[in-house]
């Protein structure tokens, strides 16, 4: 099979699409249905038609571009990611996946090549947490992990509901509809960036994802008695950022000494009330993330958490209640998939090796209703969710190489 993919015009996407962010250039920044967003969307779906590409977007305003197959009435394969971006962020993350996946189609297309399965690009709402406390919204409500009721249950920092958001944004309908049942796909298979220093430490192009860890999520108050920096004697202090600090403390003590260094925290957000240098801290808000690729693990390091919370409020005379935004299994790839992209990797004659993904995706989701895994690919220094973050074009070809294979393999191309 000839897979002939257009590196420069892809390039050109790539950069097109970085040029859709709040943030001043090279920053990309684009929060879930902002006008940036919606920008990037309409941008997506004109390369889409271009591709004569079937276009549809369900309730959640996740977005399907369907190449037809010549067997349409089975489960299609799919592939994609999300051109959502945190503040501040780089050009690649997610955005690899989708202009990606697309490239891939084109370069199926233009082989002659007509697949048996359909295959479907799709771009998720909102992989990113950074407006509705949450992230992968989209792929979750496909999955079943989210129901209908996110819709007034999921607020954003600006304080409309997801219901708001996706309805001014023009995603109306019934949030029930987006679910997908088991089954609705024959395969998933993403393309990402690493977000980490192992493929290019190692020199290898292509990482195959044989598990994604499980995020865990949520915020932790700590409500103490505020006061006079000077009235207030150390004896008749209830400092509330004292306290979270001793807690943040533990928690990466916890994560230290949990046995496995698959186990990570970090204390991400930190707001002190009222901030005043002369006040005595009265209320904390801490920001929390762990994660895992063995669940039990990572929920033995929560349940310690809560343990010392207790006792740190017991000492302290203080308040600490926890507020879980999520927790959610570690995924694991299908064989069936992991084989079909090793044998693209050995056709490309690419190096590759087997990875674990320590960011999470949206295939964590999409595993629950279709057999998946990743394709990831290297990145310079392993930086991701920064200005810098970078993937060389050689590399992103590779694995719009392999992708254009492994969808070629999934839905019996010929
Ligand atoms: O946080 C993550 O792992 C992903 O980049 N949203
Ligand atoms: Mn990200
Ligand atoms: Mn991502």
């Amino acid at each position: 099979m000839k897979i002939e993919v257009d590196a420069e015009r892809l390039a050109q996407e790539i950069d097109g699409l970085a040029a859709i962010t709040e943030a001043e250039p090279p920053a990309v920044t684009r929060v879930v249905f902002t006008e940036q967003d919606l920008r990037a969307r309409a941008w997506l779906r004109e390369r889409c038609e271009e591709a004569g590409l079937a276009i549809r977007a369900d309730a959640a305003g996740n977005t399907f571009m369907r190449w037809e197959g010549s067997r349409p009435e089975l489960p299609a394969v799919a592939t994609g990611s999300h051109i959502d971006a945190i503040p501040n962020a780089g050009r690649f993350d997610g955005v690899v996946g989708v202009l990606g996946g697309l490239e891939a189609i084109r370069a199926l297309q233009r082989s002659g090549l007509r697949p048996e399965r359909s295959i479907e690009l799709i771009q998720f709402t909102a992989e990113e947490p950074t407006r509705f406390g949450v992230g992968c919204i989209g792929s979750r409500l496909l999955a079943g992990v989210l129901g209908p009721d996110a819709d007034e249950r999921l607020r954003g920092s600006d304080d409309t509901t997801l219901k708001m958001a996706r309805t001014n944004a023009g995603f109306r309908g019934n949030l029930a509809s987006v679910r997908l049942a088991r089954g609705a796909y024959a395969a998933f298979v993403e393309l990402h960036i690493e977000q980490g220093p192992i493929l290019e430490r190692e020199a290898i192009a292509i990482g195959v994802v044989t598990n994604i860890v499980g995020p865990a999520s949520f915020f932790i108050t700590v409500e103490g008695q505020g006061g006079h920096a000077g009235g207030v004697l150390m004896p008749d202090r209830h400092d509330a950022l004292c306290a979270a600090a001793e807690l943040i403390v533990k928690i990466e003590s916890l994560a230290r000494g949990s046995g496995s260094t698959d186990t990570v925290a970090t204390v991400g957000i930190c707001e002190v009330h009222p901030g005043a240098i002369n006040s005595i801290p009265g209320r904390v808000k801490l920001g929390v993330d762990v994660r895992d690729t063995d669940g039990k693990r990572r929920d033995r390091v929560l349940n310690e958490m809560q343990r010392t919370a207790e006792q740190i409020a017991q000492q302290r005379q203080v308040q600490i209640t926890t507020q879980m935004l999520n927790a959610d299994e570690p995924a694991v790839s299908s064989a069936e998939v992991l084989a079909a992209i090793e044998q693209g990797c050995a056709e490309e004659e690419l190096r590759s090796r087997r990875i674990t993904a320590r960011a999470y995706h949206d295939s964590s989701f999409m595993a629950k209703i279709a057999p998946m895994a990743m394709i990831f690919i290297p990145c310079r220094g392993g930086v991701s969710h920064r200005p810098d973050e970078y993937a060389a074009p050689e590399h992103i070809v590779g694995g719009v190489r392999v992708l254009a294979r492994t969808l070629a393999e999934l839905s019996h191309a010929h």
